[in-house]
C-alpha cells in the first residue's frame, strides 16, 4: 500500500505554500517532482567525486565510473532486461526513439516498407518515424481506436501485414490514460517478423515493465517522469539487434579504434553513448530506480489506478464536465470544461495553488481525434491524494463560478 501523505514528505519541493495553499501538484506526466534521495545522490556526486567516466585513471574517475555503471545495472534490473548491455543511457525517452529511427529504421526500411503505430503517440513516436519513412519511402500504418479510445485489438492484424517491419506503440497514452495491448501487438508482429518498439514513457514509472516478458525490441523512457533528473533517458534494446545496428552518433567513448579512414566501434552499450554522458543524471536515476522498487511498481500503480477512479467518478458527476479516454486506464485524466478553454482553467487553478497541464499534450492528432484544440490534464503519481482530486474539484468550481461571471456580466 502507498502512503502519500508520509511519501509526499519525501519530496522537498511540497514544503512550500503554492499561492498561499498547500501545492497541489497534478502534472507528473509532464515530469515528476524528485526524493531526496535523487537530490542528495547529484548532490553527492558533484560534492565527492565529480569526474569524467570510462578515462581517467584516478579514484574520483573511478568512483564516477562504478556509479554510473552501478545505475545501469539498477535500471537494467528494473525493467527485466537481460543484462546492463541492454541499457543505452540517451538524452530522453526522445533521443531513445530518434537513435532507433536513425541508425536501424534508416538502414533496415527500404521503399514500400510498412511501420505500424497507434494514432495516440505522444509527437515523439510519430515524427521521428514520419522523418524516417520519407527518407526511405516507408508508410505508416495505424491501428483503429475505439469510441473510447482504447486500441481495438480484433483489429491489430489488418494493420500488421506481411510489409510491416516495425510496430512502436506507447505503452500508456499522455493524453487519453489508454493502456495499449502491447502483449497483443507484440504477439502479432512476431507473425509477421517485424520488430517492435514500446514508448515507456508514460508506463515505466508507473507499473511494472518487464522487457522479457513483453518480449519488445526496444523499450524507451525519460529518468525525469520517475524521479530522476532531467536530461537522462534509456534505450533498453536487444541485444542482437543493438549490435546489428549502426551508431546514432560519432565521438568519444563510442570507438574501439580510430584511423584517419575509419574506425571500429566500441561494444555494448557504449557504442551507442558517443561523448561524455549524464553521469550525474545518471547516478541520480539510480537513486529514483531504488526509491520506486521500495515502493514497489504494483503498489504505484494500484494507487494511481484508485486516484485515477476517483477522479474520473468526481469530474464525472461535474456538470459541464467532458472527461476523455476509456474507463480502464493509466493515472490521469484529461477533460474540458465547457465555455473554459484550458489554458485560462490552468490559470485559476494555479492561482489556487493547483498545477495541471493544458495544450495539445504533443499530441495533436488525439486533439484532432477528440475534436477539440486542447484540453486539461491532471495527471497523478506517488505523492497524490483523493484530497488533491478534491481540491481539483473545488478548483474547477471555482473557475465555472469565475468565468460564469465574467461571461454574464
Ligand atoms: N510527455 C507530457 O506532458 P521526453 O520529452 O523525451 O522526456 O518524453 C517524450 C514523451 C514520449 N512519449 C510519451 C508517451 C510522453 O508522454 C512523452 C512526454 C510529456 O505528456 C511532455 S510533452
Amino acid at each position: 500500500m502507498i502512503d502519500a501523505r508520509a511519501i509526499r514528505r519525501d519530496f522537498p519541493i511540497f514544503e512550500q505554500a503554492m499561492n498561499g495553499r498547500p501545492l497541489v501538484y497534478l502534472d507528473s506526466a509532464a515530469t515528476a517532482q524528485k526524493p531526496r534521495p535523487v537530490i542528495e545522490a547529484v548532490r553527492r556526486f558533484y560534492e565527492e567525486y565529480n569526474a569524467n567516466v570510462h578515462r581517467a585513471i584516478h579514484a574520483l574517475g573511478e568512483r564516477a565510473t562504478e556509479s554510473y555503471e552501478e545505475a545501469r545495472r539498477k535500471v537494467a534490473r528494473f525493467i527485466h532486461a537481460p543484462g546492463p548491455e541492454t541499457i543505452v543511457f540517451t538524452k530522453n525517452a526522445t533521443e531513445a526513439i530518434n537513435l532507433v529511427a536513425y541508425s536501424w529504421a534508416r538502414n533496415n526500411l527500404r521503399p514500400g516498407d510498412e511501420i505500424a503505430l497507434t494514432p495516440i503517440e505522444h509527437h515523439s513516436n510519430l515524427v521521428p518515424w514520419q522523418l524516417a519513412a520519407r527518407a526511405v519511402g516507408a508508410r505508416l500504418r495505424f491501428f483503429e481506436l475505439a469510441p473510447d479510445g482504447e486500441i481495438r485489438a480484433d483489429r491489430i492484424d489488418e494493420v500488421i501485414g506481411e510489409k510491416t517491419r516495425l510496430v512502436a506503440v506507447t505503452q500508456a497514452s499522455n493524453t487519453l490514460g489508454t493502456l495499449v495491448p502491447v502483449e497483443s501487438i507484440v504477439a502479432a508482429a512476431r507473425r509477421r517478423g517485424a520488430l517492435v518498439l514500446v514508448d515507456g514513457a508514460q508506463s515505466v514509472p508507473h507499473m511494472p515493465v518487464d522487457v522479457q516478458a513483453l518480449d519488445c525490441d526496444f523499450l524507451a523512457f525519460s529518468g525525469h517522469k520517475m524521479g530522476g533528473p532531467t536530461g537522462i533517458g534509456v534505450l533498453y534494446g536487444r541485444r542482437e539487434v543493438l549490435e546489428s545496428m549502426e551508431p546514432f552518433l560519432g565521438g568519444g567513448d563510442m570507438i574501439s579504434s580510430v584511423r584517419l579512414d575509419g574506425a571500429e566501434w566500441n561494444e555494448l552499450p557504449y557504442k551507442f553513448e558517443a561523448g561524455t554522458p549524464p553521469i550525474a543524471e545518471a547516478i541520480g536515476l539510480g537513486a529514483a530506480v531504488d526509491y520506486l522498487s521500495a515502493l514497489g511498481m504494483d503498489n504505484i500503480r494500484a494507487h494511481e489506478q484508485r486516484l485515477a477512479q476517483y477522479a474520473l467518478e468526481r469530474l464525472g458527476a461535474l456538470p459541464g464536465v467532458t472527461v476523455y479516454g476509456p474507463r480502464e486506464r493509466a493515472g490521469l485524466v484529461t477533460f474540458n470544461v465547457d465555455g473554459i478553454h484550458p489554458h485560462d482553467l490552468a490559470t485559476v487553478l494555479d492561482q489556487e495553488g493547483i498545477a495541471i497541464r493544458a495544450g495539445h499534450h504533443c499530441a495533436q492528432p488525439v486533439m484532432d481525434w477528440l475534436g477539440v484544440p486542447a484540453a486539461a490534464r491532471a495527471s497523478f503519481w506517488v505523492y497524490n491524494t483523493e484530497e488533491d482530486v478534491d481540491r481539483l474539484v473545488a478548483g474547477l468550481k471555482t473557475a465555472k463560478e469565475f468565468f460564469g461571471h465574467v461571461v454574464g456580466a
